[in-house]
């Protein structure tokens, strides 16, 4: 932990309180110059302080804008983003993700940018990321569960986000099976999970979440506008995405015990309560078969469960749904 972060715990710990340069000096161990200097940065990223002559500083507000330290600061988290990367633009946070993950990063890193470049979907499907107002952030996981459990992440991550937004806005969310949210008829959210493995066990997970904030409908190419939205176009209001992110981080922590905790039922469970097209006629394309059938929920590894028109039950384990 550098004496930045130092600074930034202590002074999320006194949030409204006055505290003297001194105590801070003395608490990091650093002079009182350089507290004057870390305050200053801190204030060019746009926090505000009262400083008052023998109380100290005091914290007025801290800033919207997205980057590390405003994420970081107060994060309710014990591990889930306790390393962050902020960048303001890359091609894609995967890839980030993938390189540090290469180089040990720990469990629970996270990489966020205002901006990608070259954003990804499945298929290597391009994700629509080039302007700063979404979340398209990537988590470094390394859990204890064998590779074929893996897309049961995707589900899991699917559900946690689903729970954070119901903190902010009042809005119909469905999960669309096997990765994506939608609000209506119209996906505004994207989730990428890709793994390294050994046969016997995950070495790491990338899991890639964007998520459409304050897009107007315009800010989408109009090949896709019609089935795209954003939190902003279907509730007309504004969001914080640094709040978000952050809600998010601990929602994922705190839903990610559970979920090692009591299993896939957990998970299972929450999935119902929001599936999309449940009961349903969809159509189901698989690499080597097409059919009709309707959504009859999900198994206990994860597979959609869909009623053939012959009334047979079939497990779907990978496949993109129609309607
Ligand atoms: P997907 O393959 O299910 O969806 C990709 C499809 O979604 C595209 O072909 C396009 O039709 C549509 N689409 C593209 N951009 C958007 C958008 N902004 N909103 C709604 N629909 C869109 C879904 O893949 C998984 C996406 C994961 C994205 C995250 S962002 C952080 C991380 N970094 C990265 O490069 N990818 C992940």
């Amino acid at each position: 932990e550098t004496k930045r972060d130092q600074l930034i715990n202590l002074l999320a710990q006194n949030e409204k309180d006055f505290i003297s340069g001194q105590a801070v000096s003395g608490k990091l161990n650093i002079s009182r110059t350089a507290v004057w200097k870390h305050i200053n940065e801190l204030k060019k990223d746009g926090y505000q302080f009262e400083a008052v002559p023998k109380k100290g500083y005091r914290l007025i507000s801290s800033p919207t804008s997205v980057n590390e330290t405003t994420i970081k600061w107060d994060l309710k988290t014990e591990w889930l983003g306790q390393t962050l990367i902020f960048k303001d633009e890359v091609d894609s946070t995967q890839n980030i993700a993938h390189q540090l993950a290469r180089e040990g990063a720990e469990s629970g890193t996270v990489v966020v940018a205002n901006k990608q470049l070259k954003g990804r979907g499945r298929l290597n499907r391009k994700w629509i990321s080039h302007q700063d107002d979404g979340i398209w952030m990537s988590l470094i996981l390394r859990p204890e569960m064998p590779p074929y459990q893996a897309s049961q992440m995707t589900l899991f991550t699917a559900v946690s986000v689903v729970d954070t937004i119901s903190k902010f806005v009042k809005l119909p969310v469905k999960i669309k099976w096997p990765n994506d949210l939608f609000i209506g008829n119209k996906k505004f959210c994207g989730i990428l999970t890709e793994m390294q493995a050994e046969l016997d066990h995950i070495e790491y997970l990338v899991i890639g979440i964007g998520l459409n904030i304050n897009q107007k409908q315009t800010a989408f190419p109009t090949e896709i506008q019609s089935k795209t939205t954003s939190l902003a176009i279907a509730s007309n209001q504004h969001f914080d995405r640094k709040t978000l992110i952050q809600q998010l981080l601990v929602d994922y922590e705190k839903n990610y015990l559970e979920f090692q905790r009591t299993g896939f039922s957990y998970v299972k469970d929450k999935w119902i309560e929001n599936a999309y097209k449940l009961g349903e006629n969809v159509f189901i394309k698989m690499p080597k078969k097409s059919f009709e059938a309707t959504i009859k929920g999900i198994s206990d590894d994860g597979a959609l469960l869909v009623q053939t028109n012959q009334n047979t039950i079939e497990k779907v384990y990978s496949a993109e749904i129609h309607w």
